[in-house]
């Protein structure tokens, strides 16, 4: 009988896809080591620990870590695979360009450890063309290797794309479970990474080409900004002419065909307000609904900060709760957060009558320093606050009874406390003939 041998992977850039991809990969039985710059973030995960937050990850990686088959570490070393998972942000020149940097500087490690069998894929998201750009940044540095698509005879090694699409706080489960896009500089590339992902992924993985793979990953992102926006954009126009727009778009959603996403107070996160701009970036002219669905979702952050500020203005005598920091409900990530924006900005004009809760924060972040807010746990908050905002639909907010917020003064821009009944939406109809 044959036994097959484990590549040896390197997963690059240890952050909120790096870790858990690196865990499962190394679950699937593949040793693994996980390269990353900092220092920090490779101590704690060799003391089989975790630096970041997501659900049944820190179990996983002290497994995986104590059985020998995760190691990480501030230098490259030859490997079979290598995984690229790092952050792809925006320049700094105020335009939204992407910046590939980090991707190219991981082009450059991989290369001086790169040898012939070899297969590089790139899971950060980017903007198209970016694989190839990898490419040919290999190319330039190891001329002795013949790459895919530059050469007509068999190339050396395999290049592809193939980004994730995991949900925060069901990381492990959408990466083993979730379908995925796997793009290959040449059909050959493809089918070399199929055969890598197939070692731990039970959705289907579908074969591509390398641009089509980048491109599907922004508009998967654009889609869902684009349907936010126009939630957010119905909810201004509901403010404006006075109307609950949680009640209008209850009522739109029993059309069969009509399933209009929530308002909120902006979006928020590292994906889906960035990667829209990743296509607008690449081509500017064609781009109007994107990009104008971008400012859309922006402008409801003012849009929420100037109707809090009316309200806790027009009432002097009452202290106001900001119910959430997160991004998002039920995670402790307060990055790229709008309800954080939304409470700073209160807290720099209100001062010491704000209140931060925030169940998923042992202190408020550093731009609160010195306004006088103070974070506040909920009970604290319901009984001292006179002013409501709820900024996250954290479920603990939700379970708040009517009756604990009665003599309050409510803006929910998450739309967790109307109280309208709401029968559920009827079964389709079945013809029996
Ligand atoms: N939001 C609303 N209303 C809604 C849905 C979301 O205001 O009806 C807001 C959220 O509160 C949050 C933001 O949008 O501020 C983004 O949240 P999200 O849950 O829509 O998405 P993310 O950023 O956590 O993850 C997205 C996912 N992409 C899609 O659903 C198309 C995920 O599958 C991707 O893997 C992830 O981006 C990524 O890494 O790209």
């Amino acid at each position: 009988m044959l036994h097959e041998t484990k590549p040896r992977v390197c997963v690059i850039g240890l952050g909120y896809i790096g870790l858990p991809t690196a865990a499962i990969v190394a679950r699937a039985g593949c040793p693994v080591l996980g390269f990353d710059v900092s220092a920090q973030v490779v101590e704690t995960i060799n003391r089989g620990e975790i630096h970041i937050e997501e659900v049944d990850l820190d179990g996983l990686v002290r497994g995986v870590v104590q059985r020998g088959l995760l190691r990480a570490a501030t230098a490259i070393e030859p490997c079979e695979v290598y995984v690229v998972a790092v952050p792809t942000p925006f320049a700094k020149d105020g335009h939204h360009t992407p910046d590939v940097s980090h991707v190219l500087a991981a082009a450059a490690e991989i290369a001086a450890v790169l040898k012939p069998g070899d297969l590089v894929i790139i899971e950060s998201t980017s903007p198209v063309g970016t694989t190839e750009a990898v490419r040919d940044r290999l190319a330039a540095l190891r001329p002795d290797l013949k790459l895919p698509g530059l050469t007509g005879d068999t190339p050396d090694v395999a290049i592809a794309y193939c980004p994730e699409r995991v949900l925060p706080g069901r990381i492990l489960e959408e990466l083993a479970n979730n379908d995925r896009s796997i793009g290959g500089i040449t059909p050959r590339c493809a089918r070399k990474a199929l055969a890598f992902y197939k070692r731990f992924v039970r959705g289907e993985c579908v074969t591509t080409d390398a641009r089509s793979a980048e491109m599907t990953k922004l508009v998967e992102n654009a889609y869902r900004d684009l349907n936010i926006a126009f939630a957010n954009e119905l909810s201004m126009v509901a403010d404006r002419i006075g109307l609950d727009v949680w009640e209008v778009i209850r009522l739109a959603n029993r059309h069969p065909r009509v399933d209009i996403l929530s308002p909120g107070p902006g979006v928020g996160g590292h994906c889906i307000a960035v990667d829209p701009w990743f296509i607008v970036h690449g081509a500017p002219d064609d781009t109007r609904l994107i990009r104008t669905a971008r400012e859309v979702n922006d402008r409801k952050i003012h849009h929420v900060i100037a109707r809090a500020s009316a309200l806790v203005e027009a009432h002097p005598e009452r202290d106001v709760a900001c119910l959430g920091l997160a991004f998002k409900a039920n995670i402790d990530d307060f990055r790229e957060s709008p309800a954080r924006l939304v409470a700073a900005s209160l807290a720099r004009a209100f001062g010491s009558r704000v209140k931060v809760v925030e169940p998923f924060a042992a202190a408020l972040p550093r731009e609160f320093d010195g306004t006088g807010a103070e974070l506040l746990d909920l009970d604290a908050a319901l009984e001292r606050c006179g002013i409501l905002i709820v900024l996250v639909d954290h479920d603990v907010f939700r379970a708040v009874p009517a009756e604990e917020r009665s003599a309050a003064l409510v803006y929910d821009t998450r739309g967790i406390w109307t109280e309208r009944a709401t029968p559920p939406k009827p079964a389709p109809l079945r013809l029996v003939g």
